[in-house]
């Protein structure tokens, strides 16, 4: 079992499409266990994209993430950085199949709707930037005999 961050970027929050963009994770089967909404500022933009600081795009990319509410989820499932990264596609909505959330919903590179993190060592970073440990709830869900098998 993995747990992992998403983000859904302003461009989600301004679009409506949050609902559509949750629906995406729940109907996979993975587990939503935190949701919250707030305003990314420019330190916690820093501190999430701190590879990408020193970059050209780096300005413009600050100034759209902290531009309005972000929406931060973590999401627990089998295997769920990669399955999660998957369902999202290319970075850039130009290149992301169709069939994923950024194929079928963007078409830019800086507003592909949707952030998450790409390995264990990110997803525990990311999830301490965003989260504190007492904001996971833990609860059975009465779907779960039908999402996988026990050996699964
Ligand atoms: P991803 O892991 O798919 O979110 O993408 P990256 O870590 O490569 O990039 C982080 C964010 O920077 C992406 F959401 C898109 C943005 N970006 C730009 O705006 N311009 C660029 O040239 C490259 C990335």
């Amino acid at each position: 079992m993995q747990r992992t961050l998403v983000l859904l970027k302003p461009d989600c929050v301004q679009r409506r499409l949050m609902g559509t963009i949750i629906s995406r994770f729940e109907d996979k089967g993975l587990k939503i266990i935190a949701m919250k909404m707030l305003q990314v500022t420019p330190e916690l933009s820093r501190q999430h994209y701190a590879e990408h600081v020193e970059k050209p795009f780096y300005p413009s990319l600050e100034s759209f993430i902290t531009s309005a509410p972000v929406v931060a989820m973590a999401i627990d499932g089998l295997e769920a950085i990669r399955v999660v990264r998957d369902i999202l596609g290319a970075t850039s909505g130009l290149k992301a199949a169709a069939g994923t959330i950024r194929g079928d919903y963007s078409s830019s590179r800086q507003m592909n709707l949707v952030h998450a993190s790409d390995s264990e060592e990110s997803a525990t970073r990311e999830l301490g930037l965003y989260f504190n440990e007492s904001e996971f709830c833990s609860y059975e869900e009465s779907t779960a005999a039908f999402l996988r098998a026990d050996d699964e």
